[in-house]
């Protein structure tokens, strides 16, 4: 049999074809916002905007994606042998929808031109407000303190800045669970995975918490999607919409989950143990949790696990974007930078780091400034350079994980994984062995094999 799992990332959307007999790949075709889809004017996958805390994309994109990837994935495959879908969004995006909302793939039901991404750090004061009135109840019960890109807080400032866009707003969905109501043809439940990056799902009862919803706004909670408990035999099923593409309407959709989540299955990681870091337009630290804990530093986070319990999870925002940044600066091609520049410093590595905040960083909080650098960065070579700005990320990435727990072995994922720098890097400073996968599309196969156990 085969599964489809989508993966709708920042920057593209992927679609991966997995057979569960040969356990195996079957194929993976991708779509670029930037590339292949000009007319959003979204180079990185979100709106330029002047203001570096702003960072918003427009959610007609993510629709427009899906067609594509999928017109690809026919030219690639026999789409009709597909028996289920599964997938996974980036995580906190929102999209707010008016009463005209029927899950279509044409229809004009959008409450606000524009979503969040998690990139917006834009929400301060609607976190102090939710810290003010909850203070320590708020990680104890959705596993994180209020967090500038969670989808709670944005809602909060949405609502206060444009109540009437809010009040016609029936429906608020991820960035996941829209493209699964896509899928679909009807409203998607929300997973818990991506649902507890939102400050709004408890924990403890896997549902909303009432109390923080009714705070943001006291029209909130009937604005939420239902939440899928782990372990639920899914209802959905695929549109007709989709035989356009060879796909067979009636097989089971699975709700998608987030990105890291699904990235948690996909690298075999969802089982407490080995972590993972995932190298993507953000860095992301994550592993199952044996049991429930907050980090005392309030930059990390408690997600939902989709096979069960909770993965800890730290993201650094300032990752494959900032390294690309990095490399433009320094005028060097890939060779060089993932490779070449470590084997020039050697062991002089260890003195030097460097920060790349060209994004307002989260991990720890730091506006947006440029490079710091523990040297005179004007008079270093282009290796110093680069090998700085990597030790530099991997060692806050450290620093910023020690909650979680020390591991022997970290699984390393995403496109910069492809780098032997920043792959030894990660093994020093961690002291842990580090394991490639096979698969660079971990997400997107996540959701091919959240997808195989729904049928299993
Ligand atoms: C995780 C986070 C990012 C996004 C985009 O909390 O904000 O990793 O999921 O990948």
């Amino acid at each position: 049999m085969q599964t489809l799992g989508i993966d709708a990332s920042t920057q593209g959307i992927k679609a991966l074809v997995y057979d569960t007999d040969t356990r195996t790949v079957v194929t993976t075709v991708a779509v670029n916002f930037g590339r292949d889809l000009p007319e959003f004017n979204s180079p990185d996958g979100f709106l330029p905007n002047a203001d570096p805390l702003v960072r918003r994309a427009d959610p007609r994109m993510w629709r427009a994606a899906l067609d594509r990837v999928l017109a690809k994935l026919q030219a690639a495959v026999d789409t009709s042998r597909i028996a289920a879908v599964g997938g996974d969004g980036q995580q906190h995006g929102s999209v707010y929808l008016n009463d005209r909302w029927d899950a279509s793939m044409d229809g004009d039901y959008f409450a606000r031109a524009v979503s969040p991404i998690w990139m917006d750090s834009s929400t301060a004061a609607e976190c102090r407000a939710l810290d003010a009135r909850f203070g320590a109840a708020l990680p104890a019960r959705t596993g994180s303190p209020a967090i500038e890109r969670f989808t709670g807080p944005q809602i909060m400032k949405f609502a206060k800045d444009d109540p009437a866009a809010f009040a016609a707003t029936t429906r608020i969905h991820l960035v996941s669970s829209f493209l699964c109501s896509l899928l679909a043809g009807e409203d998607a439940p929300v997973d818990i995975g991506d649902g507890a990056g939102m400050n709004l799902l408890n924990l403890a009862t896997l549902d909303w918490d009432r109390e923080i919803c009714d705070f943001i706004s006291p029209d909130l909670a009937a604005k939420l999607p239902r939440i899928a408990r782990p372990g639920e035999k899914t209802t959905l099923k695929l549109a007709p919409y989709f035989a356009k593409f060879g796909l067979t309407p009636g097989i089971p959709v699975v709700p998608f989950t987030g990105d890291n989540p699904a990235s948690l299955v996909g690298t075999g990681a969802d089982r407490p143990g080995v972590a993972v870091v995932s190298l993507g337009t953000s860095d992301v630290f994550f592993a199952a949790m044996d049991r429930f804990r907050t980090d005392p530093d309030g930059c990390g986070h408690v997600f939902g696990n989709p096979s069960g319990g909770y993965l800890s999870l730290a993201c650094i925002k300032n990752g494959s974007l900032a390294r690309e940044k990095v490399r433009a600066l320094v005028g060097c091609d890939y060779a060089f930078f993932d490779e070449g520049a470590f084997a020039e410093v050697g062991a002089r590595a260890k003195d030097l780091r460097a920060f790349p905040y060209f994004e307002s960083e989260i991990t720890p909080l730091h506006p947006a400034t440029g490079i710091e650098a523990n040297f005179d960065w004007e008079k270093a070579s282009a290796a110093e350079k680069v090998v700085s700005v990597i030790r530099g990320q991997v060692l806050n990435l450290f620093e910023r994980t020690r909650w979680i727990g020390a591991f022997d072995v970290i699984r390393v994922t995403g496109g910069a994984s492809r780098s032997k720098g920043l792959r030894e890097t990660i093994a020093d400073v961690f002291g842990a062995r580090v394991e490639t996968l096979d698969v660079p599309d971990s997400a997107a196969l996540g959701g091919a094999l959240l997808a195989a156990r729904a049928l299993a």
